[in-house]
C-alpha cells in the first residue's frame, strides 16, 4: 500500500505540504487543479507549476483527484465529443508529468451530498453527515425554487458552475435513465481508454456518494454488481475503479472487504474511511477506527495486505477535531490519524506473515 494525501492548493487549502510530510509514511499528494472548469483541458504550464511545488517537498505527483466529466458527457449530448477531446488532452499532458493514476467519477450533476457539515459527535468533534429524510423530501423543482429564492443557496459537495445551471440540467437529465447513464459511460470508456493506456495511465472511478439516487437523478456507480458491469465495459486494466469504503460503506448491503478481494487487480486507488450508519437511513463519518463506525476497517485493509496491495491508499474524509478550521473533511488531524491506524493495522498484517518481529 502506497499512501498518499489529498491537497488542495496553496491558498486552497488549510493543511501544508510541510505538515503533511511529517505524517509517517506519505510518499505522495493526490492534486488537480481546482480552478479549471469540468471539460476543459488542463493547461501544461499550470500543471508543471504544480508538479514542481509539490515535488520540491519530496512527494511524487501520481495520482490526480479529480478530472471531472463535463455534463453534456454524462447526459450524452452532441456536444460531448469535443469535451472527449479535451478529455484525452488533458490525460496526456498529465502522462507527460508521469502521473499514473487519474480518479473520477460520473455523477449526474452533484458530487458527494450531506445535509449536514459540522454535525457534533458524542466526543465533541464534528463531521459530515446525511439525514436521509431531508434529501428524500427535496425534490428537483423544490431545490430549484430555493436556488431562485436565494442564489446563495448551497449544499455541501455542491459545484457553484453547476449550480447556476441548475434548472436547466434537472430538465436535461429528465429523460436519462439509468441504462442511458451506462450507455453514456461507455461512450466515454470506449474514447479516452485508449488514451488512457498509450499515456500508461490507469482510470478510477469513484463510487457514488451516496450510493443510491437522489434527487430523482441516477446514480449507478453504487454496487458490486455494478461494478463487475463498469470492468465489463470495456477490459482493459486502464479501465479501474477508486475503492472508496465510506462512499459504499452507506448502504449496509455493500460487502466491500467482498469488493476488495474480488475487484482487487482492478483497484489501482483506494480510499479509506468510516461511516456510521443509523437505521433510519442516516449516516455519520467517524475516526477510521473499525470499533467506531459501521465498516469493518480491519478487514477491509486485510483484504488489500492479502492481496499484496500495491496501489495508492488515501484516508479519505475526517472528523474535524480540536477546533481546527479546515476544508469540511480535510483537515489534518483525523486523517493523520486514520493514517495511523492504517498503518498499524497493515504492519502488523505483515509481521505476522512474515513470522518476523520487527514491522
Ligand atoms: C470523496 C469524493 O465522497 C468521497 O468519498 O472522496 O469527493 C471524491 O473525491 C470524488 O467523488 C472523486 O471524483
Ligand atoms: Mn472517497
Amino acid at each position: 500500500m502506497r499512501m498518499v494525501f489529498r491537497w488542495y492548493g496553496e491558498g486552497n487549502d488549510s493543511v501544508t505540504l510541510p505538515q503533511i510530510k511529517q505524517i509517517p509514511g506519505v510518499e505522495g499528494i493526490v492534486w488537480a487543479l481546482h480552478d479549471i472548469p469540468a471539460g476543459e483541458v488542463w493547461p501544461m504550464d499550470r500543471i508543471l507549476q504544480l508538479k514542481e511545488q509539490i515535488e520540491g517537498h519530496g512527494f511524487h505527483i501520481e495520482v490526480v483527484e479529480s478530472v471531472n466529466v463535463h455534463e453534456d458527457i454524462k447526459l450524452g449530448l452532441p456536444s460531448r465529443d469535443k469535451y472527449i477531446d479535451n478529455y484525452k488532452q488533458t490525460i496526456e499532458n498529465l502522462g507527460k508529468v508521469g502521473v499514473t493514476t487519474i480518479c473520477y467519477n460520473f455523477m449526474p450533476v452533484f458530487d458527494w451530498v450531506r445535509t449536514d457539515l459540522h454535525k457534533e459527535l458524542e466526543d465533541g468533534s464534528t463531521a459530515l453527515f446525511y439525514e436521509k429524510v431531508k434529501v428524500d423530501a427535496m425534490n428537483p423543482s423544490e431545490l430549484v425554487h430555493k436556488i431562485n429564492e436565494n442564489p446563495d443557496f448551497t449544499m455541501p459537495g455542491w459545484e457553484p458552475e453547476r449550480l447556476s445551471r441548475l434548472s436547466e440540467l434537472f430538465e436535461a437529465y429528465k429523460d436519462v435513465t439509468e441504462e442511458k447513464l451506462w450507455d453514456h459511460l461507455h461512450y466515454f470508456l470506449e474514447r479516452i481508454i485508449p488514451v488512457a493506456e498509450e499515456n500508461g495511465i490507469r482510470m478510477a472511478i469513484h463510487p457514488d456518494d451516496p450510493p443510491w439516487p437522489i434527487f430523482g437523478l441516477p446514480r449507478i456507480m453504487t454496487c458490486r454488481d455494478n461494478f463487475r458491469k463498469l470492468l465489463k465495459l470495456v477490459d482493459s486494466p486502464y479501465n479501474g475503479i477508486t475503492l472508496c469504503s465510506g462512499s459504499l460503506g452507506a448502504n449496509p448491503a455493500n460487502d466491500i472487504a467482498g469488493m476488495v478481494r474480488e475487484f482487487a487487480d482492478s483497484i489501482p486507488f483506494a480510499h479509506i474511511r468510516n461511516v456510521r450508519r443509523y437505521d433510519n437511513g442516516d449516516f455519520i463519518e467517524t475516526s477510521h477506527r473499525a470499533r467506531d463506525g459501521s465498516v469493518d476497517i480491519c478487514d477491509i485493509v486485510k483484504a488489500y495486505h492479502e492481496n499484496d496491495f500495491t496501489g495508492y491508499v488515501r484516508p479519505d474524509h475526517g472528523r474535524h477535531l480540536w477546533n481546527e478550521q479546515c476544508r469540511p473533511g480535510y483537515g489534518l488531524y483525523d486523517r493523520a490519524l486514520g493514517i495511523m491506524y492504517l498503518w498499524g493495522v497493515w504492519d502488523s498484517l505483515e509481521r505476522t506473515k512474515r513470522g518476523s518481529v520487527s514491522c
